[in-house]
């Protein structure tokens, strides 16, 4: 028998005798042979994430609505979280490990202090004058900064500006949910230490060692401007005229490796006119355009992706990105990559 016919002979639940299925039942017993298949299908997994487009300019508005809607002290965090229905929507994942929201903070709220078990980042959309306080760090929050809000930490967000501010969390939740381990704990506003990391980690090649020691901390860095991340693409793109995927990844500068545990975070500069092949890897992906005009294939679906536009797309799938200006566009990507290689799943398919 060859392998081919071997995927086709398995027994099937309705094979066995009802009493011998109730007695199993009874006794909270199942077989694995007629849910194999299910569960360790051939060569490729089954994957519910199904590639998604939210368009900015369509869900502002909507965001905008829930800011009149429903104060801030009713929301703690006025978020509309950007769902997978392949997941089910109220799943609020948009992949296994990964979950997007968009969250609005309107001049002079405070969302309140709180620390929880998932890590999260912000990728600042639109806006000027809010503050995150990370671990007692205040991050300003401009256009295109990530700012990490990693586990444990005590965070608080602030707005003294004028206009709404808004930018698109991404979490471990569903990870974290999964594992039985997703909790908060409320706080009371944080007092603000002068700025810890960002300033002495900002030039890549040199790292802070008083008396030879290096640092401790296990997030020496907390904000990564978009201004460095923008100047780094520009360099690399300059500095190596052949080289295809101009990408930088943010790291923690002490240990060079992810700058948090289980998802993965990149900018990614396309060239005038460049389409890029990415080729297909177990991790889920995001992307967000930070500056730009990007079209995206993934599957079967193609979607012309605008500032500030966000998609998603499944784990072991090529994607293909065209920038569909004359001049470079730029991407946020978030991806589950840290958690695959931890795994030991992680491959690379070409
Ligand atoms: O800003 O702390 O989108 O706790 C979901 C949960 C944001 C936050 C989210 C959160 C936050």
């Amino acid at each position: 028998m060859n392998d081919t016919a071997r995927f086709d002979t398995l027994g099937r639940l309705e094979d066995l005798p009802q009493d011998y299925r109730d007695e199993l039942t009874a006794q909270n017993l199942v077989p694995l042979w007629p849910s194999l298949r299910a569960v360790l299908p051939p060569n490729v997994p089954t994957r519910n994430t199904r590639p998604i487009h939210w368009s900015y300019s369509a869900l502002r508005p909507l965001l905008m609505q829930a800011g009149e809607l429903t104060p801030i002290e009713k929301a703690e965090r006025r978020v509309l979280v950007l769902a997978n229905p392949g997941h089910g929507l109220e799943n609020m994942k948009v992949s296994p490990a990964m979950y997007l929201g968009m969250q609005l903070l309107l001049p002079g709220e405070w969302a309140p202090a709180h620390r929880h078990t998932p890590n999260a980042v912000r990728m600042i959309v639109e806006g000027a004058g809010a503050t995150t306080t990370v671990g007692g760090q205040k991050c300003p929050m401009e256009r295109g900064d990530l700012i990490l809000t990693p586990t444990g930490l005590w965070h608080e967000h602030e707005h003294d500006g004028d206009k709404p501010v808004v930018w698109l969390d991404v979490l471990d939740l569903p990870l974290v949910y999964y594992a039985e381990a997703s909790y908060v704990i409320e706080g009371e506003r944080q007092t603000v230490s002068p700025m810890r990391g960002d300033p002495v980690y900002a030039r890549g090649g040199l790292l802070p060692t008083p008396m030879f020691e290096r640092g401790s901390a296990d997030y020496p860095v907390l904000r990564y401007p978009w201004a460095e991340a923008r100047a780094a693409l520009l360099a690399l793109a300059d500095h190596q005229p052949d080289l295809d995927a101009v990408q930088v990844t943010y790291v923690n500068p002490e240990t060079g490796r992810d700058a948090q545990n289980n998802l993965g975070f990149y900018a990614l500069m396309l060239r005038p006119g460049q389409t890029l092949n990415l080729p297909a890897r177990s991790p889920s992906q995001v992307f967000h355009v930070v500056e730009g005009q990007v079209q995206a294939r993934i599957v079967g679906s193609t979607f012309d992706l605008q500032d500030a536009d966000t998609c998603c797309a499944p784990g072991y799938e090529a994607v293909t990105l065209k920038n569909l200006r004359n001049e470079p566009s730029f991407l946020f990507i978030a991806d589950e990559s840290p958690l695959h290689r931890k795994l030991g799943v992680y491959e690379r398919r070409d």
